[in-house]
């Protein structure tokens, strides 16, 4: 079976999760967009959607749902969202979307946050996805040496590398600098650090706050409270 039908299966096992009246954080990427889908088909009444990003907030208004803003409706019931790791506790790896920032802002935001996902993306030990980390581009490759210097202090040698937009993308925009490097909804770069293995992510999460010109990293630490996780075979729950 594929990954796709596994993250449509946890998407729709969420989407039931939902009650009529919610405030509902929308999650990003492939498998928070089975959930959104699944959402829209139920026609709840009086729900109160808050995407957290613009990509999330284009689908969410095409499918009908009602949308709302982090500053209208700051008391969010439930927000289900997809991940790029799912490990012990439920330490989350997040960001492959570009959208950890608002992700974590909607999260912080609700009263039960619900991790959507396919079966491969839960392991034992986070870090085999490289950690996206939101730098603001003023200075970026000096924030990237303080972030490097930090890893190195986690016995992580790689340096953290900014995600750049396929070359076609890059291309077809007009030639200016930091054109080809993505960018969050908000304007920053994304820095991806291959860390391998992350033996103590609860310190290499205060670490890499303090650094000057780091916004937010994808280490997603006790904050979620149950996670749906797609199988061959139907739907796990993690708690
Ligand atoms: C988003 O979902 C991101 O934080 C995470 O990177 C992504 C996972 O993507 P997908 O569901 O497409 O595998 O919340």
């Amino acid at each position: 079976m594929s990954a796709d039908t596994q993250k449509k299966r946890a998407g729709e096992a969420a989407a039931l999760r939902v009650e009529a009246g919610m405030t509902v954080g929308l999650g990003t990427g492939s498998t928070a967009a089975w959930f959104v889908k699944a959402l829209a088909a139920r026609n709840l009444a009086d729900l109160r959607c808050v995407p957290t990003s613009e990509a999330t907030a284009e689908l969410a208004r095409d499918l009908g749902l009602p949308l709302s803003t982090l500053e209208d409706s700051p008391r969010i019931d439930l927000t289900v969202d997809g991940a790029d790791e799912v490990g012990p506790g439920l330490a989350l790896i997040k960001g492959g979307g570009a959208a950890l920032l608002r992700e974590k802002l909607v999260w912080e935001a609700s009263a039960r946050c619900l991790v959507i996902a396919d079966a491969a993306k839960v392991v034992k030990t986070l870090g085999a996805f490289a950690l996206p980390i939101e730098v603001v581009a003023f200075g970026h490759k000096t924030t990237a040496n303080r972030i490097a210097d930090v890893l190195a202090d986690h016995d992580i040698a790689m340096p953290a590398r900014v995600r750049t937009a396929s070359p076609q993308a890059a291309s077809d925009r007009v030639a200016s600098i930091g054109a080809q490097y993505v960018r969050t909804d908000g304007g920053n770069l994304i820095y991806d650090a291959k860390c391998g293995a992350i033996h103590d992510p609860a310190r290499l999460a205060d670490d890499l706050k303090l650094i000057t010109g780091v916004v937010e990293h994808g280490l997603f630490l006790d904050l979620a409270d149950e996670a749906i996780i797609g199988t061959d075979g139907g739907v796990d729950l993690l708690t």
